[in-house]
């Protein structure tokens, strides 16, 4: 019994002492590095507290005033406010809360409407779309008949006509907007106008863009989709986690597929984070800082031009910056490497018509959302593309990767991070 009370009641580094000191190490990268990772963010402290609550220990299988386990009463108070906050943030009919990951996100919206053997028009990954929007590894590339339209090799930007021309020409049933890594806006009309011509169905996965939407500062994909699916981690700057919109004539079967089509129990504290996540997002400081996102990517693009770098599609409209590294002759598995020791941390990233091998890459991808939510604005971009800059053109040098790591950490220090963590 003593040792019962004293398990249950002690600290990890007291029970685990090897996971909390990775864990202590990982908050110490967070805070000396430079985070470019397009995809990331850093969390309020708050959003950290409901992730690590005793809220894990409930089942809650099913969904509010419908759950299949009894002392559901407190949690599904939390999903309904989750589920209202995510409708009146992105205007939608209808949300389902619970899905974990975007990509099963995209999975409860794809099988909410279609069958195997059906086609789908999606974006082609090597041209900035996603795993599931049709890889031929993933499940959607396994199951459905995928046609996938591209950039234009001019622009760099979504061919439109070419997006009309291949879906009156496949008749898919699913038409997906969105991407993973495009710096462009995107039109989500014109995606309508093509779906309702060829009778698709619009699924807009916004996961990338879901903060600038929630902050008005991107168009709101919610009104031409019938379905929009997001993660909640990226620029909405919430927990590890995803959700989908969609509207009310498929309510039903996009609950019934998320459950019991394809999870289990809910993950009730990344439930209750994405909630909190929800009221944050509405907030009027959000916009600010959604529009200082855009700001600094605009900066730190422009910087980065000035030095000589080429940018895919010549600029930047949201959080990306997609950088073209043939000029200087690296790659982007070694320019990731190279920064990464100079404390930047960013990712590899094919560009469009890629000569190089996915897992090499001529391209780097670059974004802004974790930076901002450190605080720093125009002035820091400036800095830190003058330090990327100096690593490409010395990526084999150990004392420009040094000299640059020390300016790199002096800046983090500056920008403090959970200090009361
Ligand atoms: N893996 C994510 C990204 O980095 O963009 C997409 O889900």
């Amino acid at each position: 019994m003593a040792y019962f009370n004293e398990m249950m009641e002690a600290s990890l580094e007291h029970l685990d002492a090897e996971i909390s000191a990775l864990i202590s190490s990982e908050l110490s990268r967070q805070r000396t590095h430079i985070e470019l990772i397009a995809s990331e963010n850093f969390v309020p402290r708050a959003i950290t507290e409901g992730l690590g609550s005793i809220l894990t220990n409930k089942y809650a299988e099913g969904y509010p005033h419908k759950k299949y386990y009894g002392g559901c009463e407190f949690v599904e108070q939390i999903e309904e406010i989750a589920i209202e906050r995510a409708k009146k943030l992105f205007g939608a009919d209808h949300a389902n809360v619970q899905p974990h990951s975007g990509s099963t996100a995209n999975q409860a919206a794809y099988f909410s409407v279609m069958k195997p053997g059906d086609g789908m028009l999606a974006m082609r990954l090597d041209h900035g779309g996603h795993l599931s929007h049709g890889h031929p590894l993933n499940f959607t590339g396994l199951m459905y008949k995928i046609t996938a339209y591209g950039v234009n090799p001019e622009t760099e930007t979504i061919d439109y006509d070419e997006v009309a021309h291949l879906a009156r020409e496949s008749r898919p049933k699913v038409i997906v907007a969105g991407a993973s890594a495009y710096p462009r806006r995107i039109d989500f009309a014109r995606f309508r106008a093509v779906a309702d011509e060829v009778g698709a169905i619009l699924v807009t996965d916004m996961a990338h863009i879901a903060g600038l939407v929630a902050g008005g500062v991107h168009d709101n994909p919610t009104p031409h989709s019938q379905f929009v699916t997001s993660t909640t981690h990226k620029t909405l700057r919430g927990p590890r986690g995803a959700f989908v919109l969609c509207n009310a004539e498929y309510a039903r079967d996009l609950d019934r597929t998320v459950f019991p089509g394809v999870q289990g129990g809910p993950l009730l504290p990344a439930v209750a984070a994405k909630a909190t996540c929800f009221k944050l997002a509405g907030e009027p400081e959000f916009k600010v800082y959604a529009s200082q996102v855009i700001k600094n990517a605009s900066a730190l693009c422009a910087k980065l031009q000035e030095k000589g770098l080429r940018v895919v599609s010549g600029g930047t409209d949201n959080h990306i910056v997609l950088l073209d590294l043939r000029s200087r002759k690296i790659t982007g598995k070694a320019a990731e490497k190279a920064l990464e020791a100079a404390g930047i941390t960013t990712n590899k990233n094919a560009i469009p018509f890629d000569p190089e091998k996915p897992m090499v890459t001529s391209g780097l991808r670059l974004g802004t959302p974790a930076v901002t939510s450190r605080g720093m604005k125009e002035e820091e971009m400036s800095l830190v593309a003058d330090a990327i800059d100096e690593v490409l053109s010395a990526a084999e040098d150990e004392n420009v990767i040094r000299t640059v790591r020390a300016r790199m950490a002096e800046l983090g220090a500056a920008f403090p991070l959970y200090e009361s963590i």
